[in-house]
């Protein structure tokens, strides 16, 4: 090859890699963030007011959900920019929230992946033909999964404008256990017995899947911070289904690659590294582990004693939660004193208030609005 072509296919290949390596990020100039407690207190910051959002803050229990979802199938709504901001926007209108979070589904992982997803109602996610032995991990598609999922960059990117620097939004992701559950088990099971299963019989074998997942998340998360995501949670919602020592064993040593190498690479490319939740569901007997893994924040399930966790995981962890989401079915006054309680409890300093787990689709609209009021109003 000649220099002249070799210094033209050189500058080719840097103004290629210079191009992705600013998507979003540099050349996206976002309003300014009005309310930023969510991020403070993250940070471990002085807030004004002890924020508060809600995991599946935009949902079923929203009239107007139900009526766009009417119109719209599930997973058109998180490919189309406009739906999915739309439904992101839903409970902000309502509610004094602290928070959004962009509107999407974690399985959006397996989809890229290469397996058909489909949305069920009355069912949830249904994966019609699931990873049954360890041959089929050749069906799995990790070449080119980042671009398949492009247009959860192009939501966060819309969104960010949308909310005029309102409140932070925070980009998802599910953990790797939690992803190949739902991939073996063909959507979502009480037990997740074949699963674990495949943990047992095949440990080498979902070692490697363990690690295809997490390479693929560290993509999809850096996408999403370079596209504007303030700060991003991991849900390991499955970690429930396994034992502490299983938890050790298959969850933690890829939660912490997910995080290092999310740092790495940002800190590598001077792109701000922002606050990150680990909401470990079920896992509430490894907080002390969980604290020494580089989250920011650790998200606690209903079952977990808020003093207890916060002698566990030391006065350095933000911590998330944790009311009980059936408590959003009592009348307001028990809800209120309850919620009330549990903030004092946990305090006004590292404390972002939360429910343990996902709001229930019959949760009575006056329950958001009682529960974010006596956040704010309890310290
Ligand atoms: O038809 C519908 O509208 C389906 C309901 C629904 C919604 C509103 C599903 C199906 N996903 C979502 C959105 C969703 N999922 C969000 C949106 C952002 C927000 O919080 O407002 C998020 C963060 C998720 C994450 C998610 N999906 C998790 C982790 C959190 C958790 O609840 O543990 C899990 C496990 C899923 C899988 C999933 N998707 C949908 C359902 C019903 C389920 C659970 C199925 C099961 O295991 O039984």
């Amino acid at each position: 090859m000649s220099f002249g072509l070799r210094l033209l296919c050189l500058c080719i290949f840097l103004l290629k890699n210079v191009k992705t390596d600013q998507i979003g990020y540099e050349f996206q100039p976002f309003p300014v963030l009005k309310n930023d407690n969510l991020l403070r207190a993250a940070r471990g910051e002085v807030v004004d007011r002890v924020p508060v959002w809600v995991m599946r803050q935009a949902g079923r229990y929203l009239p107007e959900f139900q009526e766009l979802r009417k119109q719209h199938d599930f997973f058109t709504v998180c490919r189309t920019p406009e739906l999915a901001c739309e439904v992101t926007m839903q409970p902000l209108r309502r509610f004094d929230l602290d928070a959004s979070i962009i509107f999407s589904d974690i399985l959006v992982i397996p989809q890229a992946l290469g397996l058909t997803v489909e949305m069920h109602a009355g069912v949830g996610p249904v994966l019609p033909q699931p990873i049954v032995v360890p041959e089929d991990l050749k069906r799995l598609t990790p070449d080119g999964a980042l671009s398949r999922l492009s247009y959860v960059g192009d939501a966060i990117t819309m969104m960010r404008h949308k909310l005029e620097g309102r409140v932070p939004l925070i980009g998802f992701t599910g953990a790797p256990w939690t992803l190949m559950g739902y991939m073996i088990e063909g959507g979502g099971s009480k037990t997740m017995s074949k699963a674990k299963a495949w943990l047992n019989e095949h440990p080498e074998d979902s070692k490697l899947f363990l690690n295809l997942l997490t390479d693929a998340i560290v993509d999809y998360l850096e996408m999403q911070v370079k596209a504007g995501a303030q700060m991003l949670q991991v849900f390991e919602s499955s970690a429930e289904h396994l034992s502490k020592e299983q938890f050790l064993q298959w969850c933690v040593p890829y939660l912490k690659r997910i995080r290092d190498e999310l740092v790495d690479r940002l800190t590598k490319k001077a792109i701000p590294v922002v606050p990150m939740t680990l909401f470990a569901k079920g896992a509430g007997h490894s907080l002390k582990e969980q604290s020494e893994l580089g989250y920011d924040v650790i998200g606690l399930d209903w079952t977990v004693d808020p003093l207890e966790a916060r002698n566990l995981v030391g006065p350095n962890i933000t911590l998330q939660g944790n009311l009980d989401p059936q408590d959003m079915y009592r009348d307001p006054d028990e809800l209120r004193n309850l919620t009330t309680e549990m903030v004092h409890k946990f305090g006004k300093s590292r404390y972002i208030a939360n429910l343990g787990h996902g709001i229930t689709p019959q949760t009575p609209i006056t329950s958001m609005e009682v529960l974010v009021e006596a956040v704010h109003k309890a310290l």
